[in-house]
């Protein structure tokens, strides 16, 4: 499969990774939109949101646990913001459910 975050998984494409366990990664996203932007991955191929279901959900809420735990590393556990974009319509460009964690300046609501 020809999957950009899969190769980074693999190495196969450089990132600069601030997490990785036996199921999550979490690195740098390449082109941030706030002073912190995160973006953590499941290891197993996800294609989006729209594909959890009871046999894969499990790792979800440790993205979570980790998405707090890396707030705090990098001090933004006061305000942040989680966001996974789900399909085109959403602008979701990368096929591999992802995470981005958003923090370091203030945020907009509702998002556009
Ligand atoms: P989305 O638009 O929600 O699918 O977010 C995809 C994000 O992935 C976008 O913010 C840019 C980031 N991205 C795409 N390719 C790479 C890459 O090769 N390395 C890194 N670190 N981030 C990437």
């Amino acid at each position: 499969m020809d999957c950009i975050f899969c190769k980074i998984i693999n190495n196969e494409i450089p990132s600069k990774k601030v997490y990785e366990d036996d199921t999550v990664l979490g690195f740098h996203d390449i082109e941030p939109t706030a002073p912190v932007h995160i973006l953590l991955i499941p290891k197993e191929h996800i294609n989006s949101a729209a594909e959890i279901n009871e046999d894969n959900s499990s790792v979800i809420s440790h993205i979570f646990e980790v998405a707090a735990k890396l707030s705090k590393e990098f001090s933004v556990s006061d305000g942040f913001r989680i966001v996974t974009n789900c399909g085109d319509k959403a602008g979701q460009s990368v096929k591999h459910l992802h995470f981005h964690l958003l923090g370091g300046r203030e945020f907009t609501w509702p998002a556009g």
